[in-house]
């Protein structure tokens, strides 16, 4: 049977063998699956094409690209990664230093921050990786900056309340790198497909109003509204005077969508100082698995405590854990 490929399938093809970059390779690849004609002769051919798809993919999450020889990757470090951007000296350093107590350098001149450097911030009991990264404005902006969005968990955008023109900076930020394949949003919903060829990255994204202090009749958090209040969640806060930090920690944890569960063992009390986090809707399976690879294995049963519903009642394997969940393993 033939395969009828389309001249236009041909020719991205061609376009496959010069293309070099992985994000474009990606988008040829995707651009030949749906030219594909789907019938039984093109079977293998698809499945050849999504395993490279896959392939690629799985790559990519974790090499950011390579351009001029800068290349940064930030190993993923506790409960989740959070990327904080913004334009020069909206004090992006200033509120990792506050939310973390680490000691980045802060500077009232602007690209004081060069490298992305992650620091690691408290809540409750786990920790979550904050990466302050170098300014970003629509004419400068590195690949490996746009690479490392791509990969975070959440992203925290950063913005001058005192300054009267971040809105129509970020605006054209936010449209450069939407060209670049990054849409923030405040969910994960689905935005009506606007974009063509494949999906693009949406991060879950807080817009920091910094330095509310200096605002404080509020005018230039009205205008940020206007421009933004449809596309996020607007938090203002001052990373000098504190305020509004407290909030932020809880809502940052929030995001990532993760669940903390402690691990007990028969007769003894749950380990409280080190949580399990997995992803939320995980199961006791996950969990087990958590704990050591060979538990998923062996699992036969578990106990559960939760508040007043749970008190050690025994769940199965695929049982779907939540937040501050207590459970106990057998084997
Ligand atoms: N008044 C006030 N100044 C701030 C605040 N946050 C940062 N700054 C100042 O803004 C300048 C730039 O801060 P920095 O964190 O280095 O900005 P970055 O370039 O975005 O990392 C410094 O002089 C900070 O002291 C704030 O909440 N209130
Ligand atoms: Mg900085």
């Amino acid at each position: 049977m033939a395969a009828n490929l389309t001249p236009q399938y041909l020719e991205a093809e061609k376009r496959l063998k010069t293309a070099k970059a992985p994000q474009e390779r990606l988008e040829i690849l995707q651009e030949m699956l749906a030219l594909m004609p789907k019938h039984k002769a093109t079977e293998k051919l698809q499945a050849q094409v999504k395993g490279k798809i896959s392939k690629l993919k799985e790559e990519m999450a974790h090499t950011p690209s390579v351009k001029h020889g800068v290349s940064y990757l930030i190993p993923k470090q506790g409960a989740g990664q959070v990327i904080v951007l913004g334009p020069p000296n909206s004090g992006k350093s200033m509120l990792i230093k506050a939310l973390t107590g680490a000691d980045p350098e802060v500077g009232d001149y602007p690209f004081t921050t060069r490298h992305p450097a992650p620091y690691m911030m408290r809540f409750e009991n786990v920790r979550v990786q904050l990466v302050d990264l170098p300014p970003m404005t629509p004419e400068i902006m590195e690949s490996w900056q746009v690479e490392l969005i791509k990969i975070a968990d959440a992203a925290l955008v950063v913005v001058d309340l005192a300054d009267a023109e971040a809105p129509t900076i970020l605006e054209a930020l936010i449209a450069k790198l939407k060209d670049k394949r990054v849409e923030f949003v405040r969910d994960d919903y689905f935005a009506p497909d606007d974009f063509p060829g494949p999906p693009p990255f949406r991060k879950r994204t807080f817009l920091i109003a910094n330095k509310s202090d200096l605002d404080p009749g509020g005018e230039n958090l009205g205008t940020l509204k206007l421009f933004f209040e449809n596309q996020f969640a607007i938090l203002p806060v001052s990373s000098t005077a504190g305020d509004g930090l407290e909030d932020l920690r809880k809502r940052i944890f929030a995001y990532l969508d993760v669940i903390r569960v402690y691990s007990k063992a028969p007769g003894k009390k749950p380990e409280h100082d080190a949580p399990f986090v997995l992803k939320r809707g995980s199961t006791v399976h996950d969990m087990a698995r958590a704990v050591h690879m060979d538990f998923a294995e062996k699992l036969a049963y578990a106990r559960l405590w939760r508040g007043v519903e749970y008190t050690g009642q025994m769940i199965t394997r695929d049982f779907a854990l939540e937040d501050e969940d207590v459970c106990e393993l057998h084997l």
